[in-house]
């Protein structure tokens, strides 16, 4: 790994914001003031309620962006007294997007008006079909496009100014919901998406995720809250606890219909409780699927000219991503991961920084049956007889990866406190645009030193802080600094634990 270190002597907040390119003054959103006046709202808004009288059938994604913007847009017609009806597509039998059969049915049920919410924006083979049926056409979307949709109205992203940069589905949903009629709950699952499909976290993207946990701890209960058994809800809590959860669901979607997820978070009458216990039995199985297919791949696993290739039959499509994940950062290679079943191969992708496997995988695109994603992470199926051939291109065709440094902090000892992680804390949420820096503790003295486990070196530097790596090959190293995360000890409150990502 290559570092870039950080020595000045500034305060946290201004090191943190240097290293990542932009002002202090574009990282406080505290006085953001939404401008709901915007034309292209107020050009969307006035085409929508202009249809009132319309059946609006509204068709969303599976992942948390998706299910977040299907369930403000439902709120919102609620609210406005507007007949609507949702459907998000099975991930397992009928994939991604907008399809001509959903078209057919929503039109046979009688609705006259199709709104696509993070979907759409490429679909106009079908959206053009809904209008041949006579019906009118919505799309709010983030994906990338090249024209724009046949639709009567649409939102993007980029119709917007930078303010607004890399809004995601829910975040786009939210803006325009509340443009309309205030509404927490549209807030809080427009933040949610946001932070869940990990778009930018500066301007309205992080003035809404802050609004978010604002209104989650306080006295309104969502259902949202029994998802997690915290009591204080954090980004953390919601990233590694809430959001997982959600996406299970449509992950494994032969155990329940995602759709039944949408109606879980949309209820505030507790009638929906019971849908709580199946979701997490589906994320507790989950879970255990991962960590079997996670060791299954590990043992199965090829490496062709730096990229590693896995199939098996014992795969499940739905968790391929997460695996083709974990196994990635592992290696720090790119991963793919395929499931296979009647002679078909579907899964998918995930790559390093620095690299494009999006493109490099476009050249051979005439392998795929579908194929689609962007540079770090792709989605495809294949006929089995075109994996010989993925090996070939893979082993004549390098892939080009250019190697990245991380930004770290240096910091004595001394520096590193409750005060230090107080400071780290409010400078959160961190992501994309605003990454979390990496912190080194040079010339470290510790106390003590003991393998937990057997194998796990840990240091103890003073009363309050004690560093651990999960790194057994930490063991034997010399070292003149620790790098690594600050983190609360979450046995002991009053300790910080600082999480080694090496020692050099
Ligand atoms: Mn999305």
């Amino acid at each position: 790994m290559n570092y870039r270190f950080h020595s000045d002597k500034n305060d946290l907040k201004s090191r943190v914001c240097q290293i990542n390119g932009i002002t202090e003054e574009e990282l406080d959103v505290s006085s953001f003031i939404v401008d709901y006046d915007m034309k292209l709202l107020k050009d969307f808004a006035e085409k929508l309620l202009s249809m009132k009288d319309k059946r609006f059938f509204i068709v969303g994604d599976y992942d948390c962006d998706g299910i977040c913007s299907t369930l403000i847009m439902k709120k919102l017609f609620d609210d406005l007294g507007i007949s609507s009806n949702y459907y998000i597509p099975s991930r397992l039998k009928e994939g991604y997007g907008l399809n001509s059969e959903i078209v057919e049915r929503a039109h046979e049920h009688g609705f006259d008006a199709l709104l696509c919410v993070d979907n759409g924006i490429v679909a106009n083979q079908e959206l053009a079909y809904a209008k041949d049926l006579g019906m009118n056409t919505f799309v709010i979307d983030h994906h990338e496009f090249s024209e724009g949709p046949c639709a009567d109205a649409w939102l993007h992203p980029d119709l917007f100014d930078k303010k607004y940069e890399d809004m995601c589905a829910s975040g786009l949903c939210c803006l325009l919901s509340n443009s309309i009629r205030r509404d927490d709950l549209s807030s809080v699952y427009g933040g949610l998406g946001t932070l869940a499909d990990m778009v930018k976290v500066l301007g309205y993207n992080r003035y809404l995720m802050k609004q978010m946990i604002k209104i989650l701890n306080n006295e309104t209960i969502y259902l949202i809250r029994f998802l997690s058994k915290k009591k204080e809800i954090d980004y953390e809590t919601l990233s590694f606890d809430v959001i997982p959860k959600i996406n299970a669901v449509s992950r494994l979607d032969e155990m329940m219909n995602v759709n039944y997820v949408v109606r879980y978070l949309i209820d505030n009458s507790n009638e929906c409780l019971k849908f709580l216990s199946k979701i997490e039995e589906i994320n507790t199985y989950r879970k255990d699927l991962s960590r079997q297919m996670s060791s299954l791949a590990k043992r199965i696993g090829k490496e062709y000219n730096g990229i590693i290739l896995i199939r098996s039959e014992q795969f499940k499509e739905g968790l391929c991503g997460l695996i083709a994940n974990r196994l990635m950062y592992e290696y720090d290679k790119p991963v793919i991961v395929l499931a296979k079943s009647e002679g078909l191969l579907k899964g998918s992708g995930r790559s390093v920084k620095g690299s494009d496997l999006f493109s490099y995988l476009q050249e051979v695109k005439d392998l795929f049956r579908t194929f689609g994603g962007h540079a770090q992470a792709v989605g495809l199926s294949m006929d089995e007889e075109g994996y010989e051939k993925l090996i070939e291109y893979i082993e004549n065709n390098v892939l080009q990866i250019t190697s990245q440094e991380k930004d770290v902090l240096c910091l004595h000892q001394d520096e590193i406190g409750f005060d230090l992680l107080d400071q780290l804390e409010e400078l959160k949420p961190f992501g994309n645009g605003f990454e979390e820096p990496l912190l080194s503790i040079e010339d470290p003295e510790y106390r003590k030193k003991f393998l937990i486990s057997s194998s796990y070196p840990k240091f103890v530097l003073n009363d309050m802080l004690e560093a651990i790596s999960f790194n057994p090959s930490h063991n034997n190293v010399e070292f003149d600094r620790m790098i690594g995360h600050l983190k609360r000890d979450s046995y002991h409150p009053n300790k910080l634990s600082f999480v080694i990502e090496d020692l050099i």
